[in-house]
């Protein structure tokens, strides 16, 4: 029998890194996790980023074998532990092909085009590092809604998944962009709210939720030693 492989994965608390802990709890996989995040400092050390050098989480250490990109992540953990019950990418070559479709449209148009935008350049996200910019956080908004209308006809049908039957690893991207724009205040579909509800109500998903969990901050230290600032 193969040895059990030995995953480790960087990263917690953001709309990226939630994508592999979700996965790896619908492939019912057993890991680690390295409860680092973004601006901590703790991908910048010569450690991680001898690892990633784009300095980023998620990543996805199999082994000695490294990968990032959360949707690169996904894809690889269902092609190389998939079983015929739990897996995240469709089989047949045309599937394939619309699945491919839709996980490059929801990671370039939907998150890095719309909501990385919102969140590079709103003065509550990383507008004091990349400058803020009102007008390009609310045209990154539009064009979101606009692009989402992609996702409206394809639900119109009252399919259960994006791709019509079967969950795939294009329903945990979708989910996670629907999240984060609701906490953005971007309003979405109506049709998308009971497919969010029904992804939501996913066991993997809440697990996942729950890894990506950043740890508590320690105690503040109280007494002689306190410093108030
Ligand atoms: N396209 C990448 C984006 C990864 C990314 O930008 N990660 C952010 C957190 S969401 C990060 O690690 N930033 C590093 C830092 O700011 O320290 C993915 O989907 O994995």
């Amino acid at each position: 029998m193969a040895d059990a492989p030995h995953l480790v994965l960087w990263g917690v608390g953001t709309s990226r890194t939630v994508r592999a802990h979700w996965a790896l709890a619908e492939l019912g996989l057993t890991y680690e996790t390295r409860a680092i995040g973004p601006r901590t400092g703790e991908t910048k050390t010569a450690e991680y980023t001898r690892l990633n050098p784009r300095q980023k989480v998620p990543l996805l250490q199999d082994g000695d074998f490294s990968i990032g990109e959360s949707a690169a992540i996904v894809a690889y953990l269902s092609r190389t532990y998939s079983t015929p019950e739990r897996a995240l990418i469709p089989e047949a070559q045309r599937d394939y092909a619309a699945w491919l479709e839709w996980c490059f449209f929801i990671v370039t148009e939907l998150d890095s085009t719309s909501l990385y935008v919102m969140r590079r350049h709103g003065a509550m996200g990383l507008g004091s590092i990349y400058g803020i910019a009102p007008e390009v956080v609310a045209k990154a908004g539009e064009y979101f809604r606009e692009q989402l209308r992609h996702v409206e006809v394809a639900l119109s049908d009252g399919r259960e998944f994006l791709m019509g039957e079967r969950f795939t690893s294009a329903d945990i991207l979708l989910t996670t962009c629907l999240d984060w724009a609701i906490a953005y205040g971007v309003g979405i579909c109506d049709n998308a709210q009971p497919y969010l509800a029904r992804m939501q109500a996913r066991p993997a998903y809440q697990q996942g939720k729950i890894a990506n969990q950043p740890p508590a901050p320690s105690e503040p230290v109280v007494g002689p030693t306190a410093r108030s600032t």
